[in-house]
């Protein structure tokens, strides 16, 4: 497995209306797409930066994974998801073999059409970790 960069930074914030103006009126970025993903109980804000994106995340409800977060430790980076070659499903199963537990054994799908898995972040030094890759 091998890890070619840095796809997208998620942050979570309370409000995208509200968090969206610092990225674009301050670092002078351009958000190009919204999208919710309803499994995730998230609403997803996107904007390019080089070959990364920085991707907000509101939560669409208080019991989603993005309300305990901001609940717990406050608006935040939230996770970092790398790029990955040869296969997200061989990579997963690769870096459990290494020892890292995994929060999806399996590809799933996430936003702006990839394939996402994520890795716990108390195997990982402290920080959520997702790999993806391009979907079909
Ligand atoms: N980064 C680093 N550490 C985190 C964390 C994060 N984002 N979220 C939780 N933790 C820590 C907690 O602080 C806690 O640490 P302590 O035990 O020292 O207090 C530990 O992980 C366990 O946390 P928890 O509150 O008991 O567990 P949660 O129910 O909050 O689940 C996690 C945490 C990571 C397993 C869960 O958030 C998860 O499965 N995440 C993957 C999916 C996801 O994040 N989806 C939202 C984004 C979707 C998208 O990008 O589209």
């Amino acid at each position: 497995m091998k890890a070619t960069h840095i796809e997208h930074i998620g942050i979570a914030v309370k409000s995208l209306d509200e968090a969206i103006p610092y990225y674009e009126n301050v670092l002078g970025l351009k958000c190009y797409n919204i999208e919710e993903v309803a499994d995730q109980k998230v609403k997803t804000a996107f904007f390019q930066i080089g070959q990364t994106k920085i991707e907000l995340l509101e939560s669409t409800s208080p019991e989603g994974t993005i309300a305990k977060f901001i609940e717990k430790r406050g608006e935040g980076v939230h996770h970092v998801a790398y790029a990955v070659e040869g296969g997200l499903n061989a990579a997963l199963t690769e870096v459990e073999g290494k020892g890292i537990q995994l929060l999806d054994k399996q590809g799933r799908k996430g936003a702006e059409g990839l394939n996402i898995g994520f890795l716990h972040p108390k195997s990982t030094g402290g920080v959520l970790t997702e790999l993806c890759e391009k979907g079909n």
